[in-house]
């Protein structure tokens, strides 16, 4: 990120620009004075008040570029705390592109790094590393919680805890200051209870969200559904038709899907992506092989997993299949006469299979669909119930704070060294900060910008 300590104009779309649009804007940020870009507009500039919406033309060397809008945005009070211009111009890419090259070819403005102005934003502390994740994941979130999430953090309910838990702390902290220097002045009893007072405050609020750090979340932010059974099962048939496209190759020669694929799927506000694999079997083929461990891994980490199983095709194997756990067993060739008692012998040979075992679907069609989106909904609407913590940087702070705050609570009860005291506390403060994005370390900057689009 070698954008990090260079404060030059710099300039970018801010809407998409890969198709073609009604609009777009541009944004300049980081000027002295917007008159310095006077030779591109046929407006007066110097006569253009902060907040208020100018139309003009976008001129240079008597060539007109573009009727255009403008709105300038006087710093501090802009969302980076910079001096900053958005051109609302038509959205055609061509004239994005021509005007951003007219920009930079003829001013001291170059185009903006992957989340730059959100960088000096949080330079100019506008915005703190926390809200900044809330950012990207509202801008990046694959379903309604994780919109809802992002925003949360950026400006809603998680960020005021976080104000609120810091506030908590630090008067807490205050309270130990209180005892060591002025216990004389109020009394060394009220400045115990103040002492533990505050730091049960603090620690129960604390623990509110601790119980939003469940265990599953990681595959909440990209879930995978994924496909699994053995050869000719009906994966990449049912892969297709879940997609409503021919993108998976259907074909009765078993090891025909030897990689995986995958697409995106909407079901119900969230996008999960549908992972077709290679058929699990015994496989000397080497290409085969690296197939099934590929299928065996994304398994292990998909969100929701479905075992496709042709009853007429039974075979031992399925004794391996069923040791792992599905959230659904679905039966193909439904269509094909025989299919009841071929899958009742199933039933009747692998218990887990049966009515108690997982929910199978052998309807084919629409009911299918239906069912299975209903499945995944639910799990994914259980998962989000205890609204979790989606981010993972602040799932381990939490995890971490949560450990040296029990042993601080402990100390605070029987220890009397208020050195050793201040000491724990000064620690548990630090990640503390860390976490609400006070104090960022430098892995933590390029981790997060490293997600965010230009323009933003
Ligand atoms: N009759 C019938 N044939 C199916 C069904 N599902 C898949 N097939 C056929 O079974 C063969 C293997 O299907 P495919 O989707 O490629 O299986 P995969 O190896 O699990 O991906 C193909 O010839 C499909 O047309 C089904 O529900 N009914
Ligand atoms: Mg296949």
């Amino acid at each position: 990120m070698n954008f990090l300590y260079s404060d030059e104009p710099i300039i970018a779309c801010s809407t998409s620009a890969t198709s073609n649009a009604a609009m777009a804007v541009l944004r300049i940020s980081g000027f002295q004075e917007l008159t310095e870009y006077q030779n591109f507009f046929s407006k007066n500039l110097s006569s253009v008040e902060p907040r208020k919406v100018y139309y003009t033309k976008i001129i240079y060397n008597n060539h007109v570029y573009d009727d255009v809008c403008i709105t300038f945005f006087a710093g501090p009070a802009s969302y980076n705390g910079e001096n900053t211009l958005e051109i609302s111009i038509h959205g055609n890419t061509l004239n994005i592109e021509r005007i951003l090259k007219l920009f930079t070819t003829h001013s001291n403005t170059r185009l903006a790094a992957p989340g730059e102005f959100t960088y000096r934003a949080l330079k100019n502390k506008k915005l703190t590393l926390a809200q900044v994740e809330g950012l990207d994941l509202f801008l990046n979130a694959n379903s309604g919680y994780a919109l809802n999430e992002g925003l949360s953090l950026l400006s809603g309910s998680l960020y005021d805890l976080y104000k609120e838990l810091y506030f908590l702390f630090t008067r807490h902290k205050a309270s130990l200051e209180l005892s060591i220097d002025f216990s004389e002045d109020v009394g060394e009893e009220t400045a115990r209870q103040n002492y533990l007072s505050s730091l049960e405050d603090f620690r129960k609020k604390f623990k509110s969200l601790v119980s939003r750090v469940a265990p599953l979340t990681h595959n909440l932010l990209e879930p995978e559904i994924v496909l699994a059974g053995l050869p000719n099962a009906g994966k990449s048939s049912l892969f297709n038709f879940l997609l409503h496209s021919d993108r998976a190759i259907v074909s009765p020669i078993a090891g025909t899907t030897r990689d995986y694929l995958s697409e995106t799927v909407i079901i119900d506000e969230t996008r999960y992506k549908l992972v077709d694999t290679a058929g699990l079997r015994e496989a000397s083929d080497v290409i085969e092989k690296e197939g099934i461990r590929r299928t065996k891994k994304l398994l292990e980490k998909s969100f929701f997993s479905i075992l496709l199983i042709n009853p007429f095709e039974s075979d031992e194997t399925l004794n391996d299949l069923l040791r792992d756990d599905y959230d659904v067993i679905y039966f193909t060739h439904a269509d094909l006469p025989g299919f009841d008692g071929a899958r009742a012998q199933l039933v009747a040979r692998f218990s887990k299979l049966g009515p108690m075992g997982a929910i199978d679907l052998q309807n084919p069609g629409e009911i299918a669909r239906k069912s299975l989106n209903a499945l995944i909904t639910k799990k994914y609407l259980d998962l989000i119930s205890g609204k979790p913590i989606l981010f993972d940087r602040h799932r381990a702070l939490i995890l971490q704070i949560d450990e040296m705050l029990d042993n601080y609570v402990n100390s605070a009860t029987y220890e009397q060294d208020v050195a050793i005291l201040s000491h724990e506390l000064n620690t548990l403060g630090h990640c503390l900060s860390e976490l609400i994005g006070i104090i960022s370390p430098d892995q933590v900057l390029n981790s997060i910008f490293s997600n965010f689009c230009i323009g933003k």
